[in-house]
């Protein structure tokens, strides 16, 4: 029993993901006052033909959500303020934002700028309730870089992520192991990550809405109508996943885009293009103290049709003219690139890790004195 009085439940693992809100949007809030409480758009020119990174939750009843052509977003959401990114910012808050996540543990897995995963079975503030350590990361995070995250506390990566989407903005959801089967019970299969619009429609023509319908299919029956992702599938539904936390992967690709208001066929625009991204994406990755061996052009085609093109080098460039010259080498030999009109083009790194080994500042370190310390 623990203080209050209830049986106290024995969890496999503790695990947290953390999820910042409308990311991109809100760090734009909190840098212009005059933002705040409208509904603000982050992503491609409406006059453009760009897409939406994302929206605040301002803009989100209008049906306004990432991917969606800007344009489209400017006839729904016509009093919105349609900003262009600004990468370096989001990437620097990131960096605020893994760091005091890293304080808690090194297990730490980041799957994006604003998302990651933390096992605190063990934690460096030798607290048994995930739930306690989740609610001081949000204030932390808070206190350091007024942004609001929400967090998922679960027995696993799965159910941590789900738990993290259910109550947002600044939400906090645990689903214990008891309380796993009645929570996946009603949840629709969309919310499992990976079930995307054409998976879900392939679903709900065998009838299957829920994860306790899948659940109630069975694995045998799941398998013979969806191959290996049935069984997969079965797996998530009941609530079961084995993927342990991965703090070296961090973040796997970082990568930069742009569509061009009109295709174009001009050489020398495209190889300008990359000599700017070349420049942002080392000096990210300097300042981020990551190294990245993978270089990888991105193309997309007028007529959509999109390829990679990638080479791994012996080590990180030191300079950026040495990322570029790849760049401009992989756009010469291996693309139609000036021959065929290009819509899209985009430069990422891969293969990111740490530069160094991670290291494990005191956990009140330079603390915010906005966060409350325990006594
Ligand atoms: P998400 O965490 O998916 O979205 P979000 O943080 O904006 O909103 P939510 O509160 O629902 O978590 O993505 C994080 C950032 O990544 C987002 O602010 C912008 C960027 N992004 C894109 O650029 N394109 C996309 O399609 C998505 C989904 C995100
Ligand atoms: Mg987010």
């Amino acid at each position: 029993m623990d203080s209050s009085g209830k049986a106290k439940e024995k969890w496999p693992r503790k695990i947290i993901h953390v999820d910042m809100d409308a990311f991109f949007a809100a760090v734009e809030q909190r840098d212009h006052p005059e933002y705040r409480g409208k509904p603000v758009i982050v992503g491609g020119t409406p006059e453009g033909r760009g897409v939406v990174s994302t929206a605040s939750y301002e803009a989100r009843p209008f049906g306004v959500h990432s991917a969606m052509p800007a344009a489209q977003a400017k006839r729904l959401c016509p009093e919105g303020i349609f900003l262009r990114p600004r990468f370096e910012a989001y990437q620097k808050e990131s960096a605020v934002i893994m760091a005091i996540l890293r304080r808690y543990t090194p297990l730490v897995e980041s799957v994006s700028l604003d998302e990651a995963y933390l096992d605190v079975t063990v934690n460096r503030l030798g607290i048994e309730d995930a739930a306690a350590v989740a609610t001081l990361i949000k204030q932390h995070i808070f206190a350091a870089t007024h942004l609001t995250a929400s967090a998922g506390v679960a027995p696993n990566l799965f159910l941590a992520k789900i738990a993290s989407d259910f109550k947002k903005p600044d939400g906090l959801t645990v689903i214990t192991p008891s309380s796993t089967e009645a929570f996946l019970r009603e949840l629709p299969v969309r919310k499992i990550p990976g079930v995307g619009p054409v998976t879900e429609k392939e679903l709900l023509r065998y009838g299957y809405k829920t994860c306790g319908d899948l659940v109630r299919a069975g694995a045998e029956r799941l398998v013979r109508q969806f191959g290996k992702h049935g069984g997969h599938l079965y797996e998530r539904a009941c609530g079961r996943d084995e993927r342990e936390v991965e703090p070296f992967s961090e973040s796997k690709q970082y990568s930069t885009e742009e569509t061009f208001s009109s295709d174009t066929r001009d050489l020398e625009k495209l190889k300008s293009c990359l000599a700017g991204y070349a420049r942002d994406l080392l000096g990210y990755l300097k300042e981020s103290g990551r190294m990245g061996r993978t270089i990888v052009l991105k193309l997309k085609y007028a007529d959509f049709e999109q390829i990679t093109r990638s080479r791994t080098l012996p080590e990180m460039p030191e300079r950026w003219q040495d990322l570029y010259a790849v760049a401009e080498d992989l756009l010469l030999r291996r693309t139609e690139a000036g021959r065929r009109p290009v819509r899209l083009i985009g430069l990422g790194i891969s293969g990111l890790g740490p530069a160094r080994p991670p290291q494990q500042p005191g956990l009140f370190d330079s603390l915010p004195s906005a966060l409350p310390k325990s006594d």
